[in-house]
């Protein structure tokens, strides 16, 4: 499970669809993970944290292994997502922690078992735990926490740390600007929003994991010609998008806030993830996927 990938699911997708356009497509896109200072922060993460006005969970990847706040309650939480060792993966993305929350009892050796297995196939981990994903694309990156036991890993890596998540008042919610529900599979969704930075509440209303992915379409393109690129063997000539922004991959009956920042023009909205239902078809196929305006 490429949780990591800008393009998740890539090596799946791959398998399932001719998708010889995918690495130009990755070549091709400006870079959309948020900034990051040298020591792996996301500044505006930072700023959130200092305000104070959100409990904070903080994962760090460091020399000692991972290491989490301690005294995490249940609610929304600030998200502090950092890599001290400042390791990146093939495509130089800095590798952050992702993080799961235990549905079935694991011990240690099957956490580790469903961390090699995951980058394959995501389905017995799906299973075994429910993904909050990881920070992508946004910034204030904000998690509803469920109470109960977590863990938090690296994809490739054998190391990974548990965690609890305690029962728990919560702290009050951000105040979304827009509303997104995911949903097998459809977005339900404005039709057209403000431009410049908005907070987003993303909610996975479905029975699988989904994900939001954007892209910003080139002068006189449409969804046809994006799904024409996406399955031709050769695409040729540049991509019929401008720019891409990523929301992580999340599972089923989870919520986050993340801010964005989308510049005016014509948008569209799409998950990539496979249906782990059926035939593993991406989600677009099914019809996940939209057009947004950007005023
Ligand atoms: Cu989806």
């Amino acid at each position: 499970m490429t949780f990591r990938h800008k393009l998740p699911m890539l090596a799946l997708v791959r398998r399932l669809l001719p998708l010889a356009a995918i690495p130009l497509l990755l070549s091709a896109c400006a870079p959309i993970s948020p900034d990051f200072t040298e020591s792996g922060t996301v500044p505006a993460m930072e700023e959130e944290a200092q305000t104070g006005t959100l409990p904070v969970l903080s994962i760090d990847i460091g020399a000692e292994g991972i290491s989490v706040s301690e005294g995490v309650v249940a609610g929304p939480n600030a998200v502090m997502l950092t890599n001290s060792l400042g390791t990146t993966d093939e495509e130089g993305s800095l590798i952050l922690p992702e993080v799961g929350r235990i549905v079935a009892p694991l011990d240690d050796e099957a956490i580790t078992g469903l961390i090699a297995m995951a980058e394959e196939n995501p389905v017995p981990a799906l299973e075994a735990f429910s993904l909050y994903g990881y920070a992508d694309g946004g910034e204030n990156l904000v998690w509803d926490l469920l109470p109960g036991d977590y863990f938090t890993f690296v994809l490739g890596e054998d190391t990974f740390e548990r965690f609890t998540v305690a029962e728990g008042e919560g702290a009050t919610a951000p105040v979304a600007d827009v509303i997104v529900e995911l949903l097998d599979f459809s977005f339900t969704m404005p039709e057209s929003i403000d431009s410049g930075m908005q907070t987003w509440e993303i909610v996975n209303n479905g029975e699988q994991w989904h994900e939001i992915a954007f892209m910003q379409l080139a002068e006189g393109m449409g969804v046809d010609d994006v799904m024409a690129f996406f399955e031709s063997e050769e695409a040729e000539g540049p991509p019929p998008f401008n720019e891409f922004k990523h929301v992580a991959p999340f599972s089923e009956g989870n919520r986050q806030w993340v801010d964005l920042d989308f510049a005016p023009g014509n948008w569209l909205v799409i998950c990539f993830l496979p249906d782990i239902t059926s035939d593993f078809s991406p989600h677009f196929v099914h019809g996940m996927v939209r057009n947004l305006t950007v005023n």
